[in-house]
């Protein structure tokens, strides 16, 4: 399961978010951390299609990072696989854009004193060592572009050197999702980077708390039509590279979430370490052919079935049962 730190300046709306996500019927983690189910209308399909008796949905963990971006906070920031960038858009002074070009400096400021650290002991480190010399000239290069108020993520490094740099868990490099805290009822202001999601974080945290039908109308009222917490997860979740493969059957249906371009073993082995040490092939029928057909017994019979071995890079959506012998 992935983490995923909500920053914001103070004020922002990190709490009521929090706040939100937990009453959705979060569970599990301390009382900063929310694991959440992540949206995914496939699995309520393929459960009436299965009658299956169980759906389990994949899930993420947001944390509520007490104090924010102290020294502390951002050594906690540093562990996350995401960040959820909350700004203001409530209230009359609210300047959107300008909020999230100042959190943005925060966090390059946060990452030019880890980089600037890093380099004094890499120095040190460096005479006479190839590898260490190495090191150095990137930390050099992330510096330079730090300085330049350039997140990470827009430097071109190689794989080698992204291995390095994690390390150092840079804010600037991991996925971020701006999530603008509106007014009820408010649009998205413009001017935000594209997948920005709105949401009024002081409405969701109340309609969180009610049963489906009340929480649909408190929103219609507001003219909302989707929950935008289910718009937040789903961002989140989905700015994780991460993909999502399916199993199905009477017991069952299941979201599964694996590295995206893992091979079928190491799909195999998110559901158990058995399957892939084990593993035989995999069988897989795509949503769209499986949900086409109506069930695996026909889809198999139209040849929708896919029988994939070890090196079969998983798709999104892909349904799979895996063979297996221990
Ligand atoms: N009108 C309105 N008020 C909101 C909304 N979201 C949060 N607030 C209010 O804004 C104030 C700050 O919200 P918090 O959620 O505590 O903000 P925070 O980012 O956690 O703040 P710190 O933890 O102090 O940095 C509270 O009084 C909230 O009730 C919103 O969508 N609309
Ligand atoms: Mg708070």
């Amino acid at each position: 399961m992935k983490d995923v730190g909500i920053v914001g300046l103070p004020y922002s709306g990190k709490s009521t978010l929090f706040a939100a996500l937990t009453r959705t019927g979060a569970s599990g983690g301390r009382s900063n951390q929310a694991v959440v189910d992540v949206p995914d209308e496939r699995l309520g399909v393929l459960t009436a299609m299965e009658r299956s008796k169980k759906t389990v949905p994949a899930k993420v963990r947001f944390v509520d990072v007490p104090g924010g971006l102290t020294a502390q906070g951002v050594a906690e920031f540093r562990q996350m696989d995401a960040l959820c960038l909350v700004v203001r858009a409530f209230g009359e002074d609210a300047d959107t854009v300008r909020e999230l070009g100042a959190l943005s400096d925060e966090l390059v400021l946060a990452d030019l004193a880890s980089v600037d650290s890093g380099l004094v002991k890499a120095r040190k480190k460096a005479r006479g060592s190839p590898e260490g010399k190495m090191e150095v000239q990137l930390l050099e290069r992330a510096h330079g572009l730090l300085e330049a108020e350039h997140p990470l993520r827009e430097g071109s490094f190689d794989a080698t050197e992204l291995k390095l740099l994690k390390g150092y868990g840079p804010l600037t490099l991991k996925p971020w999702i701006v999530v603008a805290n509106v007014e009820e009822g408010g649009s998205l202001p413009s001017g935000l980077p594209d997948g920005a999601v709105a949401i009024s974080a002081a409405l969701e945290a109340e309609v969180a708390g009610l049963s489906g039908d009340d929480a649909v109308e408190l929103l219609a009222g507001f003219g909302v039509e989707e929950p935008g917490l289910e718009r937040v997860i789903r961002a989140c979740y989905g700015a994780l590279d991460l993909i999502t493969f399916l199993t199905t059957g009477e017991d069952e249906t299941r979201a599964w979430e694996v590295r995206r371009g893992a091979n079928a073993p190491e799909a195999a082995g998110v559901i158990h370490s058995d399957l892939e040490r084990g593993f035989i092939r995999a069988e897989a029928i795509s949503y769209d052919d499986l949900v086409a057909a109506g069930s695996w017994d026909d889809a198999k019979r139209k040849g929708f079935l896919r029988v994939e071995g070890k090196e079969y890079v998983v798709a999104e959506g892909d349904c799979l049962h895996i063979r297996f012998a221990v």
